[in-house]
Order: structure tokens, then C-alpha cells, then sequence
């Protein structure tokens, strides 16, 4: 039988609140990963993205989809308990990688993570979907990330934009709000109306939160690299969007209600070793 290391309170939790803080277990993997994020700078894939503008006195960078050819990050996703640890939270009996995403803010980088909900720009959903932000530096509330309690269970997903630009994600515009989106939240001009979580971390900390949690982040004062791992349970399927979607996966061939196919979204170890 497999030792359970999530207790039951965080997993209702989880499933109540759509984020958890799990304090200390992926401390034995820091290094391996933060050996994993100087080779992806060092060696960054075409989606390497800095979403800073060129005054900025820090930059913040992101890339992903580098797990099969970065073996720090391979060693993670395959051989530690973050498939175990997936598989408890979302209840669910199998645990597939959608992708890794690496985000770093060095120090003074001013660029907040605007508020959003990643579900819109993946192609796949579900109710049981987890994305594991682990920090491999010591975060602070201010610069930690922040989420909307409950917003997994909201009607209507924020409308995406390019993190960038802020222009409609799908090419689409503000008309969007009332094709199934709500626009962006703004949680400090709104204190009463939504709670943000928001956890003081250390490297090997996790923040847990599901594909359809409202997020964002301030800038950073100091180095916050974070790596996420985005994985998906036996509810999971495909979904065709109205536009382009982020990652990308061109030529994936997928269908609607599909499961995502496993060659290219492995299935990752859901009992601890
Ligand atoms: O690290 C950040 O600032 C944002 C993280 C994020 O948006 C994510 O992991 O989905």
C-alpha cells in the first residue's frame, strides 16, 4: 500500500479552495532543479519568452515544454513523488504531464503576472487539473504568488490576453466579456468581494493550485525562480479553442473529448516509491 503524504484537510482544501500550500516536500529536489533552470537560460527553447520592456531593471523571463531535453527536469517530473502528491490532490487514480513552465523574476524586476486563469489558454480541462509553483529561492509575501480563493469554481473563465501587450490572447477583443469570459479581477480595489491566498514561501515549498484558479504576482526585489509542473487527471480531455493556445503543441492531432494523447503527455508515476 502507498504511504499518503498529503493530509485529508489540504485535500479538501484543495478541492474547496482550488490552492494549497504544501510546506517542504520537494526541499531534496531544489538544487537538481535550479540546475535545470541555468541550463534552460543558458540554452532557452524558441518559446523563451522575456515579458519585460527594455527599461526594466530586472527581467522576466519564462519558457517551457523543455522537460525531454533538460534532464534535471526530467528527473523531477519521472522519479520524484510530485506525480504522487498530483494524484492526492485532485483525486484522481492516473497523473499525466501537460508540460513544465519555468518563471524568473530577477532581482528589481518590476513586470507584475497579470491576474489570469490558465485554463483558456490550454487546450485541455478538467475538474481534476493541478499545476505544482515551486520556488527554488526564498519568496516573501510581496512577491510571492497570489491566488483567488474559490475562482476554480466560478461560471465564467477571465478572457486571456497576451501577457505582453494585454491584447486578446485568441485575437479577440473586449466583445469576448460577453461571449462566455469575465474581464480581469483587480482584488486590491476589490478587498470585500474576493480573498487572495498568498503563502510566504522557501525553495522546495509547493503552491498547488487547479488550471481554472484566478492568479497573479507583484514584481520581485530579489531572484524568484519558480518551476511549475502542469499535470492533469483521468478527467482531463481535450478542448478545441477559438484560437491559438499556449503551449502551442502544433500538429498534436487531437479531437475534441479526447484524452491527451500519451506519447506526447506522459503518464507519470501516481503511487509513492
Ligand atoms: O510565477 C509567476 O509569477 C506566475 C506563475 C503562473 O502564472 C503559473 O505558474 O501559472
Amino acid at each position: 500500500m502507498a504511504s499518503v503524504r498529503v493530509d485529508p484537510t489540504t485535500v479538501d482544501a484543495y478541492a474547496a479552495d482550488g490552492a494549497v500550500c504544501l510546506r517542504g516536500l520537494f526541499t531534496d529536489w531544489v538544487d537538481v532543479l535550479a540546475a535545470g533552470v541555468a541550463r534552460n537560460e543558458a540554452e532557452p527553447s524558441g518559446f523563451f519568452n522575456d515579458n519585460g520592456t527594455s527599461g526594466d531593471s530586472g527581467r522576466f523571463w519564462d519558457d517551457y515544454c523543455n522537460w525531454d531535453r533538460i534532464p534535471e527536469y526530467e528527473r523531477f517530473a519521472f522519479e520524484s513523488e510530485v506525480g504522487a502528491i498530483a494524484a492526492e490532490l485532485m483525486r484522481s487514480e492516473t497523473v499525466q504531464l501537460f508540460h513544465e513552465h519555468v518563471l524568473v523574476k530577477e532581482p528589481g524586476a518590476p513586470r507584475h503576472t497579470p491576474w489570469h486563469c490558465d485554463t483558456p489558454y490550454y487546450f485541455v480541462e478538467g475538474t481534476q487539473t493541478v499545476s505544482i509553483w515551486i520556488p527554488l529561492d526564498p519568496v516573501p509575501l510581496e512577491s510571492t504568488l497570489r491566488l483567488i480563493r474559490g475562482s476554480h469554481l466560478w461560471d465564467a473563465a477571465v478572457h486571456p490576453v497576451s501577457w505582453t501587450t494585454g491584447d486578446g490572447f485568441y485575437g479577440d477583443d473586449e466583445t469576448t466579456h460577453s461571449a462566455g469570459f469575465r474581464p480581469a479581477p483587480d482584488p486590491d480595489a476589490e478587498p470585500d468581494r474576493f480573498e487572495i491566498l498568498e503563502w510566504a514561501v522557501e525553495p522546495g515549498d509547493a503552491v498547488a493550485f487547479h488550471f481554472n484558479t484566478v492568479h497573479g504576482a507583484r514584481g520581485s526585489s530579489h531572484l524568484r525562480r519558480a518551476f511549475s509542473l502542469r499535470v492533469v487527471g483521468d478527467d482531463a480531455r481535450y478542448v478545441e479553442r477559438r484560437g491559438r493556445t499556449s503551449p502551442p503543441f502544433d500538429g498534436h492531432d487531437m479531437v475534441d473529448g479526447q484524452r491527451l494523447r500519451e506519447d506526447w503527455f506522459p503518464m507519470l508515476p501516481a503511487v509513492r516509491h
